[in-house]
């Protein structure tokens, strides 16, 4: 099902968004980087790049605001967060509109992305008062010995097109409550999300007396901008999320001047539908992880291993899902897949489907959809039954194809599931607790997420989020990513009268 074969200008409309979020006119309208809208291919606003010396102003100004910020005790440094989140909680339907305007997603995916935004704030002001350091037992009498946990410095964060505005609040909200300042550099195709972002930052700061100037900045441009960022002295913690050629760029010159590198790389996630499991779930759970959001989420169900005893009765009630999906303009009611983020995307999507048939693949869809006179590249999602796990299947594609391939014993399909460069996330779908159990095992998955009976993707925020291997190592949002965004001091405090030394040493003099 088509849904349309006319659509509405997004031009206009993003400018009345932005207006309404408080984005100053110069900074959209003056530019020599123009924006285009993934929904009708149009040009929708112009935007500057930052010059090299405004970045390194931005980092020097953000190192300043550091120096006071870390002051400002963590449940005060909470309320500027808290302030944030009013903010976007006022500006949701706003900011999820352009969302949808500048990445392209069907408008509760775009507002549930603010809505993470929002439940990162509270989880963060929460956090504030719970920043805390062990007392550990010391092996001398009348000490002391403890950690704690200070604030870091300025934090570059370095976003994707496809979660243009969760992933900055997932670090900032934390390195805010932490006592760091952030730089952020969005992907060069959703500069508006993140100019949008700030001003409602600005919003709350004006608001929260204890917030210094240049706490936190947007620099805009290509890789020279986040070279910058990734070179610079006083940027002790680089986050990154984008592909693995990124990391693999970042991630090393990073190393060379010992700064902490946070990375968010490319995900090759799969599901395995195991003999007992409730095809009805299962089939939903698989229709949204690898359809929703066209394909384009880093979780996104790019490989599905199906037990051969399913497999008849489930591939038709798949394909029957993917031939009906609505594709369309992102912001009509009932769309459930909206375009991709520009042509060179459909093409990647078209050169992985050629491979995939050469390699003996069977695809269902894939073709282009017609929605906005050709300008935005919409596609039908791709099913591709594929003879065995081959190159095309073990390379991450960012588009919406789903590779299915039949297992006969676990062992195999989670030695499959495992046997990609990537590990960022993975699901079995199963109702036998003993399958469950192994999948979730030290010899189950070896990705960072791995769940039961729901799909690899839309994790909470209140879990640590990352992956494995060629995805980066790193872990943003919950549980104790905090603790990336602080340096850790061990003190030994001594309140006797003697000095006595570890390991018993003796040094009388
Ligand atoms: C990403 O695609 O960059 O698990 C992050 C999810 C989201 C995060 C995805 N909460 O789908």
């Amino acid at each position: 099902m088509n849904l349309q074969t006319k659509i509405a200008s997004a031009a206009s409309e993003a400018a009345e968004v932005l207006e309404r979020l408080g984005v100053r006119q110069e900074l959209w309208s003056a530019g020599s980087r123009a924006v285009r809208s993934p929904v009708t291919g149009e040009t929708i606003a112009q935007v500057q790049d930052t010059s090299a010396e405004r970045v390194q102003a931005a980092i020097e100004a953000a190192h300043a605001a550091f120096l006071t910020w870390r002051n400002v005790p963590a449940p005060r440094r909470g309320e500027l967060v808290r302030l944030l989140g009013e903010e976007l909680r006022g500006a949701k339907a706003d900011l999820g509109r352009l969302v949808t305007l500048e990445a392209g997603k069907i408008t509760s995916e775009a507002e549930g992305e603010v809505q993470e935004m929002i439940d990162i704030c509270d989880y963060a002001v929460g956090l504030s008062r719970q920043l805390f350091g062990l007392t550990i037992a010391t092996e001398r009498a009348d000490h002391r010995m403890m950690e704690t946990w200070h604030p870091l410095g300025v934090v570059g964060v370095i976003t994707a097109f496809n979660f243009p505005v969760a992933v900055w609040s997932w670090n900032s909200a934390l390195a805010f409550v932490c006592g760091d300042s952030v730089i952020w550099k969005p992907s060069e195709k959703t500069p508006l999300t993140a100019l949008a972002v700030q001003a409602l930052f600005e919003k709350a700061c004006a608001r929260c007396p204890d917030a210094p100037e240049g706490l936190s900045a947007v620099v805009i441009g290509g890789r020279e901008v986040g070279e910058t960022l990734v070179d610079h002295p006083k940027v002790p913690l680089v986050s990154a999320t984008g592909s693995t050629a990124m990391g693999r760029a970042v991630g090393p010159r990073l190393a060379s001047r010992f700064a902490r590198a946070l990375l968010e790389l490319g995900g090759n996630n799969a599901a395995i539908l195991a003999p007992t499991a409730d095809l009805d779930l299962a089939l939903r759970g698989v229709a949204f992880a690898a359809m929703g959001t066209a394909g384009q989420r880093c979780t996104t169900l790019r490989r599905l291993f199906v037990h051969e005893s399913l497999y008849d009765a489930f591939l038709p009630r798949l394909k029957s899902a993917y031939a009906s999906v609505p594709v369309g303009d992102p912001r009509a009611a009932g769309t459930l897949v909206g375009p991709l983020i520009d042509h060179g995307a459909f093409e990647a999507m078209q050169r992985a489907l050629a491979d995939a048939r050469a390699a003996g693949g069977q695809v269902t869809g894939g073709e282009p959809v017609e929605v906005a006179g050709g300008q935005a590249a919409y596609v039908r999602p791709a099913l591709v039954e594929m003879p065995g796990q081959t190159d095309v299947v073990r390379r991450e594609t960012f588009a919406p194809i789903l590779y299915v391939m039949t297992y006969k014993d676990l062992a195999e399909a989670i030695a499959l599931n495992n046997d990609v460069p990537q590990g960022l996330s993975s699901s079995i779908f199963t109702n036998d607790m003993r399958e469950a159990e192994l999948f979730t095992s030290a010899r189950g998955s070896d990705c960072g997420i791995a769940n039961v009976n729901i799909g690899p993707s839309g994790a909470e925020i209140g879990g640590a989020f990352g992956g494995e291997k060629e995805t980066g190592g790193g872990r943003e949002a919950g549980s104790d990513s905090w603790k990336a965004y602080m340096r850790r001091a061990t003190n030994t405090v001594n309140y006797g009268r003697t000095l006595p030394l570890a390991q018993g040493v003796k040094f009388d003099i």
